[in-house]
Formats: structure tokens, sequence, C-alpha cells
């Protein structure tokens, strides 16, 4: 070995993060549970009910893999997250609507437990980790709930059971052995659940905005180290290792999509059947959307780029529109602000900067009445962020979904307001099995310059994805990553990021 070389393996190693995970404050499930308490008594008394009865959520389940005995990672049930902040498995919890009092059910573990899984925490542990009232254990369950609703007849459950309108699955409502000594209400609890979900707490917010600033420099140690010839699984690899040894994040918010050249026009690339594999090319664009989950709280962050650190024209074209997009949305955005509007809006910059690149001809406000925006963007422009990637209460009670190509992809249709959470995801994608149709179609055709089209076949797509909390008077971004082309391609050189000011 070289002299040189000696001396730079014995140089302290470069400081790749500036992140330290902060501590979680149980507080905020805390809150949570003070807030849904308060919007149960709200409806009962709006409806002319007592206040009574007891909230009662069963936590999720461990699984294995198949038959084996292979134990999956175990991620706590979202709406249990989001009341509890529970991290084991085979839990109940309760929350008694007119004291507010809170109590959660701990599985009773078997001996050999502390053998294989270490230590088996006390009933006290749980009560003071998790701040709630009291803690029981799941088989004295009814007993429990018997004594201390106390009252004579039924006491009154209220179960969680509604519908996911991005999944279209419906939640398991809690189910117990001796369930049926109660009368339990299926109806009341999710839609007022789900809707304090939509509006984040300060101390949710920092989480978000923690889960971002660990993404964000994730990205952007992705971006510096992309070179031709890696394989896409490499900068996948790159993303968790950092969001982990840096971020302290074991957990996704989902699966990573790491799309480069043709496959960044395949929206949710990156799943088991396509894997992420792909060579990379030095005349490639790729789109890397990925986020981590800090303590169940997540980002979702999409940054596109050019594989060589230098846009060529074409792609700055393009990036461009959706950057123009991406940044007029976000500037429009405050209370009162109606979804459908800033779909439209993203589309209309888009359309307009195709126009003037030359790609497609003709009335803009014409293309937008055909849909034409919808080629281009498939997908909705938006979806509320939190302890889900796409949270829960994007449609209430009687909001329908829009008809129409693209806007029925919208997976919020609501009236923006302060304290949502929300991501802001303009794309364009040249997309075979959309164009082909469109070019045919003969309503269409006319709109489309076939041999300037030509060129951005094997384009694929670029998407810009920013994570937005709304407040009083307007937005606050908690993204932090580099955006415009020149900024990209400064990080991408090695410049530092956020840029050194002078
Ligand atoms: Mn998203």
């Amino acid at each position: 070995m070289g002299e040189s070389a000696a001396i730079s393996m014995a140089s302290p190693p470069r400081s790749f993060s500036s992140l330290s995970p902060p501590d979680v404050q149980m507080e905020l499930h805390a809150e949570n549970r003070e807030k849904l308490v308060r919007a149960l008594r709200d409806h009962l008394a709006a409806t002319s009910q007592p206040a009574r009865g007891v909230v009662i959520l069963q936590g999720g389940e461990e699984r294995t893999r198949y038959c084996t005995d292979h134990a999956e990672l175990f991620r706590q049930e979202s709406y249990f997250a989001y009341l509890f902040g529970v991290r084991e498995p085979g839990f109940y919890g309760a929350i008694d609507v007119a004291s507010g009092q809170s109590i959660l059910f701990a599985p009773r573990l078997p001996g050999d437990y502390a053998v294989w899984l270490g230590e088996i925490k006390s009933l006290s542990y749980f009560k003071d980790r998790y701040m709630v009232d009291m803690v029981h254990y799941v088989d004295e369950m009814v007993q429990v709930l018997l004594d201390f609703c106390g009252q004579p007849g039924e006491p009154l459950l209220f179960l969680l059971h509604g519908l996911n309108t991005d999944s279209n699955n419906f939640s398991k409502p809690a189910a117990f052995k001796g369930i049926e000594k109660f009368e339990t209400d299926l109806c009341t609890l999710h839609p007022i659940l789900t809707e304090c979900r939509v509006f984040k707490s300060e101390m949710e917010v920092g989480l978000i905005q923690y889960a971002n600033d660990v993404s964000s420099e994730a990205h952007i140690q992705v971006m510096r180290r992309t070179m031709a010839g890696m394989k896409e699984y490499q900068l996948e690899s790159i993303f968790l290792h950092h969001i982990y040894m840096y971020g302290g994040c074991r957990h996704c918010s989902y699966t990573c999509i790491c799309a480069t050249g043709e496959n960044s026009a395949v929206l949710h690339y990156g799943h088991a059947a396509a894997p992420n594999e792909r060579t990379l090319n030095n005349g490639d664009m790729a789109l890397f959307d990925m986020g981590a989950e800090y303590f169940f709280y997540g980002s979702d962050i999409t940054c596109s780029f050019p594989v060589s650190g230098k846009f060529t024209r074409d792609q700055a074209a393009i990036y461009n529109a959706v950057l123009k997009a991406h940044d007029a949305v976000i500037s429009a955005m405050s209370p009162g602000v109606c979804w459908i509007d800033m779909h439209k809006l993203a589309e209309k910059i888009i359309l307009e900067s195709l126009k003037f690149v030359g790609i497609i001809i003709g009335d803009v406000d014409e293309m937008m009445a055909m849909r034409l925006g919808a080629v281009f963007m498939p997908h909705g422009l938006v979806h509320l962020l939190g302890i889900d990637t796409h949270d829960p209460g994007g449609y209430t009670k009687g909001m329908e979904r829009a008809r129409e190509p693209g806007l029925k992809a919208l997976r919020t249709v609501r009236e923006l307001k302060e304290r949502m959470v929300i991501t802001v995801e303009p794309g364009c994608y040249f997309i075979d099995a959309l164009l082909k149709p469109a070019m045919e179609d003969p309503t269409k055709s006319k709109f489309f310059i076939r041999e300037e089209l030509g060129r951005y076949k094997d384009f694929g797509g670029v998407r810009i994805e920013s994570d937005v909390v709304v407040t009083s008077n307007g937005c606050r971004n908690l993204t932090n990553v580099p955006r415009k082309t020149w900024e990209i391609e400064a990080v991408m050189a090695g410049e530092p990021w956020p840029p050194k000011q002078n």
C-alpha cells in the first residue's frame, strides 16, 4: 500500500449526515386520544346522544411467512399507532368517552418468550412508556371493561369499521371472546377518527419533518453517487443504508421506486416483478421515489435527475415543465383552495410547456377540455400523508370521485385546510399504453406532433414530489432537496447542499 493511501485511510471519515434521531414524545399519542374524545363528545352532543361508551381498537398481530416460523418485521396498524404509539404486536386499546381515560391490554406472553425474545415487560412498564391510565392483560379485557363501565345494561363499545378510499379495503373492527356481552356501534368511530388524522398536531408535523430531513439527505447521497453502469438497486441500497444508519429509520413509507430510462414511465416500478435491477446508462433520466418512516410517521419524496449529472436540452425541457407545475401549485396552496383546481393548474402548465417545446400543438383550453393532460399525467397530483403514505380521509362521506381521466385518480378532492399534510407530485410521462390510443383517437390526434414526440420514445418520465403542510395563510414545504436544474447539477458535481451562502 502506498503512503498516500495509508494517509487517506487514517484521515477522519467524511461526515455524511447532520441528522440525530429525536426521542419520541408519547404526549403526541395522548394528544391524539384527547382530540378523538373531544370530537366524539361533540358528535354525541350534536346528535342528542349521551356521552357514554368506550372506544376499542385492536392492534396489529405479528405474522409469519406463509407456513413457516419466519416472523415478518412487525409494524403497528396505523389507527392503533395513532392513538397509542404501541410498537408491540397483540395489544388492544380502550378509551372511555365520558372520562377520557385510556386502557391498554397487553398479551400475556409465555414463559419461554424470555428465553428466545427477551425480557417479559411488566404492565407498569407499558403504563409508563405509553402514558395510559391503566394496563391489563388481554385475557382480562371483558371483565375489566364490564367493571369499568359499571352501569346496568349492556355497555357500549365503539368499534372501528370503515372503508379506506385508497385501497378499497375495510379496517378490521376489534374482535375478542365475550364481545357479545356488549352493545357495539360500527358506524360512529371510523369517520370521526379518520377526520382527526387528517389534521396534524405540531408534534406530528415535527416527526413528518424529521422523516423528510432524513429522506432529503438520503436522496442527495443517491444523486451524488449515481453513475452509469450501476444497477438501480444499488441506489436503492444507498438510500436504505442512509436512512437507517444516520436517521434511525428501520422502515420505509413504501417500497422504493428506483426507475431509470424507460422504466421511469412505470408509475409504481420497483415491485417484486420489476425489482429495480436495470443497469444505468449515461443518457438516462432517473426517477427515484423513496421515503423514510420514523416512529410511524412517513415521508414521500421523488427526485428526477439525469444519470450523467448534466441535463440534455430535451431532459431539461420536460423537467422544467414539471418543476414549473410543482412550484406553481405550492405557491397557490392555502386554506380554501380546492384540489381539483390544483390538479388542473398542474396539467395546464405541463401542456403549455409541452406546446412550447413543440411536442403538441393547438389550443391549450381545448386540450384541457379533451383531458389531454391525463395522457401525460395519469395519476393524481396529491395525496394526504401521515402515518400512512396514502393517509386516509381524502374523501369524506358523500364526496364522489370525478369520472374524467386524471381527475378520477385524485386521492382527495377536498378543500385545503390548515394542518393538512399533503404531497405535491406533478409528473410528465411518455407512456406508450396511453400515447398510442390518444394519437389514434380522431378527437385528440390533431394535438400531437409525431416526429417530435418520437424523440421521447425511450425517455420515460419525470416526477417531482414534495411534502407540504398547509398553514393559516399558505403552506410550508417540508422537503429540502435540490430542485432547479443547476442546483441538481451542482449537487451531483459535489457541491454542498444547502448551498454555501456567499
Ligand atoms: Mn406520493
